[in-house]
């Protein structure tokens, strides 16, 4: 596999996210989020890991350099909200900014292309007391919030994601894992639907801000449910329900085709929550859709006649044999599927693969990590990747997650996805893994890597 195989307009970029990485909650008149207070209350394996995280905050040059000599020409990073804008509501907190203008001046610096994330989930503490993205008032909160970042770096910034995967907030939220443990599936429904009216308005207002050549786009888990087609109409009518749950109920309502109530009748419970003209305003073209796939999502029809089939994604079922760390099974072939489905959605013009990467156990031996299956899975989704583009689909860049160890939120510093091995016993120093080499071959050496 050569990168010229992918043409020189492809994006190659590695991914990271605010809390992931930065450490510093409380630097330079930062506030708390979300995810402090879930660490502080032992939420998070390893309890407050995310205080220090990989210590970007303080180590952001040489960690750049680090992503520089891996051969990328862009880095997808996150802003912390609570960083930036106070508790939720402004004022601009220019300490803060100034660590955003640091490391986007540093990324130009180096020859890597800015892609800056609004949203990775890390809801200031303040407006997660008052109800976080189930209280419809945090639409212009995130509006507010976006306009002042895109005034503040859209200079230097082209590429844009207003939101990270906003199916695992909801998720969450689902769960009850951000507060009281209680499940709240009706209220995590509506968050849905308020999550889609703030990324469409902060959307509009970063447009009105930006140069006409801005790339504005969202993030998704974007991954098609397994079997990817049957003969039998209830699996197929069990996958459509998945996927309306997984993304489509996040990205239908943008490409103006409203919410995928057909395919999934539980949908109907954040009805209440829509108001009059609400489809109008949740409409928005994004430039690009960010396709994350880390695996397919298994699916079984519900074995009662009648019953509108849905099953848990990563549930049994699935043809697949390897799972990663995190539970997902690994199959390559529902990325392409992924990009097949999404390539002439009316929400965006076109797909970057926004994030994709294996976590596991790594094992430092001898100043070595041998991690030749995180290998094999980048090569086979990038394989998957090039096939798209000769099947004629838009998809024009690579994200891979991520570019070290960082801490894989409830489950701390657990699972590992780095091409960098982080020494948490050893002052958090960076190794290169075999993968880190590999990955370094394919984009360097004109002959590629195998
Ligand atoms: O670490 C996460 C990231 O924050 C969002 N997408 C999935 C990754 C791996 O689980």
């Amino acid at each position: 596999m050569r990168r010229a195989d992918f043409g020189d307009d492809f994006t190659w970029g590695v991914a990271s996210a605010a809390f992931q990485i930065e450490g510093a909650p409380d630097a330079d008149g930062k506030r708390p989020s979300v995810w402090d207070d879930l660490g502080r209350k032992g939420r998070i394996a390893g309890g407050r890991v995310g205080d220090v995280a990989i210590d970007f905050y303080n180590r952001w040059e040489s960690d750049l350099d680090l992503i520089q000599w891996l051969g990328v020409n862009a880095n997808r990073f996150s802003i912390s909200w609570p960083r930036v804008f106070g508790d939720g509501r402004g004022p601009w907190n220019d300490a803060g900014g100034a660590f955003y203008d640091r490391v986007i001046d540093g990324c130009l610096a180096r020859g890597l292309e800015p892609w800056v994330t609004l949203y990775h989930w890390d809801t200031p503490s303040a407006l997660q007391r008052e109800g976080g993205w189930t209280r419809r008032g945090i639409v212009d909160d995130f509006a507010a919030f976006a306009e002042a970042v895109a005034q503040r770096y859209g200079d230097r910034v082209k590429h844009w994601m207003v939101f990270n995967e906003p199916l695992s907030v909801t998720g969450h939220i689902a769960a009850g894992l951000l507060d009281n443990r209680v499940p709240q599936p009706v209220k995590a429904l509506r968050a849905v639907h308020h999550m889609n009216l703030a990324c469409a308005e902060a959307g509009r207002r970063m447009r009105e801000i930006l140069p006409a050549d801005a790339d504005i786009g969202i993030t998704q888990v974007v991954s098609v449910a397994h079997p990817y087609e049957s003969t039998d109409e209830r699996t197929n009518r069990a996958r459509r329900a998945v996927e309306a749950l997984l993304c489509d109920m996040f990205i239908d309502p943008a490409g103006g085709l409203g919410y995928p109530f057909d395919a999934n009748p539980l949908l109907k419970a954040m009805r209440p929550a829509i108001e009059d003209g609400d489809l109008e305003l949740a409409k928005f073209t994004y430039d690009f859709l960010g396709v994350q796939y880390y695996g397919p999502a298994p699916v079984k029809a519900f074995p009662i006649p009648g019953l509108r089939a849905i099953v848990l994604p990563w549930a049994r079922g699935s043809q697949t044999k390897l799972r990663s760390e995190v539970g997902v099974p690994v199959d390559a072939d529902g990325l392409l599927w992924s990009l097949r489905k999404y390539a002439k959605h009316p929400a965006a013009r076109r797909l970057v693969v926004t994030e994709n990467g294996f976590g596991m156990q790594d094992r430092l031996r001898d100043g070595r990590v041998r991690d030749d299956i995180r290998t094999w899975y980048l090569r086979e989704h990038l394989q998957a990747v090039l096939d798209a583009r000769a099947e004629g689909i838009p998809v024009d860049g690579f994200f891979e997650w991520s570019y070290a160890d960082n801490v894989e939120w409830f489950l701390g510093t657990r699972a590992r996805f780095g091409l960098f091995y982080v020494d948490y016993d050893n002052d958090l120093a960076r190794v290169a893994k075999d993968s880190a080499y590999w990955f370094h071959r394919l984009l360097t050496d004109p002959d590629g890597a195998d």
